[in-house]
């Protein structure tokens, strides 16, 4: 579709941004096709997704900055909402999204990868929010996010600065989780996604949303959260099938096999 590729392999669905010839940067109609993938995804029988940027050099260079040169406030405005809801809609998408960060993922792009619940990337991978250096404010969540992940310090240096950061540091902040060569990238995402897409989808999908809900409160509403969560998976087969299958192991350790979970 248009900018943005869809392709489910089993239980794991890839989502690809495909602009390379602007480094994949993120204008009106790469956001409406993203939004349009992600109303198509199945999530029903897809468990979880990986998304990353066509080609070897960029995952998403930003927002279009030749599309947001000659916008008045109202429009800047309207913008910044219209990348907020998507990237909002991917944070709490019910099933997990790993970003393969391929290589750029400066103002939008890293905003974008920041929506995702983990982030991984490739060792030409290059981090930033320069959006100070061109007059205005990371407009995508940045300054949400980005103080969320590696703190209000971290964050601030990061903006105010405009420095854009490689692989290593932003593995040291805790920007990205673990960092791969080029080759080895999207296998590497593609195996978390499936051992992710193996486990209990209702547990998966429960513990995504208990952490995303729960970090938004105090612990004690927090703790609420978990526990109507937690119950929600009992009475299911995934709870069922996967209890048994530990206890049958007292009986013979060979009987224990791996578990087909049902989604219900
Ligand atoms: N927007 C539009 N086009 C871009 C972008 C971008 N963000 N990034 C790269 N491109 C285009 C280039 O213009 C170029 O196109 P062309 O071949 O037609 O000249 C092509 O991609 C290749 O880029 P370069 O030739 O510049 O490639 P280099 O390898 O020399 O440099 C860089 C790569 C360092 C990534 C460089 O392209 C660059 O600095 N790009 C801009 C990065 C940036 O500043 N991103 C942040 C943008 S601001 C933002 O994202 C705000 C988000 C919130 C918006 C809220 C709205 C209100």
């Amino acid at each position: 579709m248009g900018f943005v590729e869809y392709e489910a392999e089993g239980a794991v669905g890839v989502i690809t941004i495909n602009r390379p010839q602007a480094l994949n940067a993120l204008n009106s109609q790469v956001l409406d096709d993203l939004d349009a993938v992600l109303g198509a995804v199945d999530t029903a029988a897809v468990r979880c997704l990986v998304l990353t940027g066509a080609g070897d050099k960029s995952f998403v260079a930003g927002a279009d900055i030749g599309e947001m040169s000659t916008l008045t406030k109202a429009e800047g405005e309207a913008f910044g909402k219209k990348g907020n809801d998507i990237f909002l809609k991917i944070e709490s998408f019910p099933i997990p999204v790993i970003a393969a960060i391929n290589g750029f993922a400066l103002g939008g792009g890293n905003e974008l990868a920041m929506s995702c619940d983990i982030r991984i990337c490739s060792d030409n991978a290059v981090f930033g929010q320069p959006e100070a250096g061109l007059g205005i404010t990371p407009g995508f969540g940045g300054t949400q996010r980005l103080a969320r992940l590696v703190g209000a310090g971290m964050a601030k240096q990061l903006v105010y600065t405009a420095r854009n950061i490689k692989a290593d540091e932003a593995y040291r902040i805790g920007l990205v989780n673990s960092v791969y060569t080029q080759e080895e990238l999207l296998p590497a995402a593609k195996k978390m996604a499936a051992v992710i897409a193996s486990n209990a989808p209702i547990a998966v999908r429960g513990c995504k949303k208990a952490i995303n809900d729960g970090l938004q409160v105090s612990i004690e509403e927090g703790v609420v959260i978990e526990e109507k969560l937690f119950g929600d998976c009992f009475e299911s087969y995934d709870q069922q099938e996967g209890m048994a299958n530990f206890l049958r192991k007292k009986d013979d350790p060979a009987k224990v096999k791996h578990v087909e979970f049902k989604n219900r």
